[in-house]
């Protein structure tokens, strides 16, 4: 019983690696990361290459989730110190705003640990909108991130495999001491226990050619998002959103979506006018998303340790570092019992 598997090669199950190397001291020769979809493809039903990749305050406000923000935004360096210098991974300057103020237990939450945390004077605010706060932020290049960690991991010994599956139990090769699941948006359709609290949230974006912004802007509007996210290490591509349509699966993208976004996102921040538009590309993605939040939990089934670390939403970059750092703690806590079944 030693063998390890990762169900699922999105962010949150390359963190899951990581994680118990880091912190179980699991040999990477025992991990074995299984998936329909691995860094480099792209499909619908792998949402990770399609995320902006910003760190901001779009994530929930209930403690559990703060926190996993929180160990992420204090964690990522050692991910980058590990990857090198150009891996897609950097910081940069922040500006968020609220039409709706945000709440106390997320600014003060925020302002323990961002770096350069500092409230928008009022005066300084755009008409309509309530709260602003500036930072500085982790930035992801989001396809060549998750890219990146693979191959340091592979370095190390942990296998990729690939394969789709249509039950959770064909993840358990032999001597498996725990699976992940860490199966985002696709474990809808995986049957086992299907979990009827994951939906998508669907959003469009745009890739554009703009190496003169290197700063995020994002606005929250009560039924709209508006952002602007530099892609680190890609040649001056930025990312510019965007959508956030609640349990919608289409995966097609709209002419007049993306009008909308180069309105909204040039009206934010007009100094992306200073070059001409250059429209690299259109893409729709599902954010897995969960009523009740993230799942981390850890279940046995017919003598089965099974670990969920799914269900990251809009926020699978930015907390998906500390959701899997607990899901790693339960897989430690329960492993001594797993081991004697
Ligand atoms: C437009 C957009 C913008 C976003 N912006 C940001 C952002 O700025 N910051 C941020 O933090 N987050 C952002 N997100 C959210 C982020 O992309 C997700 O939270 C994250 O990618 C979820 O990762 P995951 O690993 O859970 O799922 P996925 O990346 O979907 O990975 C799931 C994995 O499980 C595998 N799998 C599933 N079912 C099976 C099966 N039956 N058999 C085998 N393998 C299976 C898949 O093949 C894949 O490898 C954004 C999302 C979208 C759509
Ligand atoms: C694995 O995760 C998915 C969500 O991505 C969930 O729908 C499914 O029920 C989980 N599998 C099991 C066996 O619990
Ligand atoms: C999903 O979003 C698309 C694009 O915005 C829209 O055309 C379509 O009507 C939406 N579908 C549902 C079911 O809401
Ligand atoms: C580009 C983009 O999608 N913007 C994102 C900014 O960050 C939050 C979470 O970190 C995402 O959900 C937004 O979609």
């Amino acid at each position: 019983m030693s063998n390890v598997v990762v169900l699922g090669s999105g962010i949150v199950g390359l963190y899951t690696a990581w994680c118990l190397i880091h912190y179980a001291n699991i040999s990477p020769t025992k991990i074995n990361v299984i998936a329909e979809f691995l860094p480099g493809d792209t499909s619908i039903k792998f949402t990770s290459p399609w995320a902006g990749g910003n760190f901001s305050c779009i994530s929930p406000n209930d403690p559990d989730t703060l926190a996993y923000d929180k160990f992420t935004y204090t964690h990522l360096k050692d991910i980058k110190q590990a990857l090198g210098q150009e891996c897609g991974l950097d910081m940069r300057p922040s500006t968020e705003f609220w039409d709706v103020y945000p709440g106390d237990e997320k600014i003060n939450s925020l302002k323990s640990y961002l770096k350069d945390f500092k409230v928008v004077p009022k005066s300084k605010l755009p008409e309509g909108v309530a709260y602003g706060i500036t930072f500085t932020t982790w930035n992801f290049y989001c396809p060549f991130f998750i890219s990146k960690l693979r191959a340091h991991l592979e370095k190390l010994g942990v296998q990729f495999k690939r394969q789709k599956l249509t039950h959770i139990s064909q993840a358990y090769i032999p001597h498996t001491l725990a699976v992940f699941n860490c199966t985002g948006i696709g474990a809808v359709s995986l049957s086992g226990v299907k979990d009827t609290n994951v939906y998508p949230t669907r959003g469009q974006v745009l890739v554009v050619k703009a190496p003169h912004i290197q700063e995020n802007k994002m606005r929250w509007g009560a039924d709209f998002a508006t952002y602007i996210i530099p892609r680190p290490n890609s040649g001056g591509q930025l990312i510019l959103g965007g959508f956030l349509q609640k349990d919608n699966w289409t995966t097609d993208t709209f002419e007049e979506e993306s009008k909308d976004i180069i309105e909204r996102t040039t009206k934010l921040l007009p100094k992306i006018l200073d070059k001409p538009i250059e429209v690299l590309g259109v893409a729709a993605g599902l954010r897995p998303s969960r009523y009740g939040n993230a799942r981390i939990e850890a279940e046995i089934i017919e003598d089965r340790l099974l670990i969920h670390n799914y269900g990251a939403g809009g926020y699978g970059y930015q907390a998906g570092f500390g959701m899997s750092h607990k899901a790693v703690e339960l897989f430690i806590q329960n492993k001594k019992l797993s081991s004697k079944l």
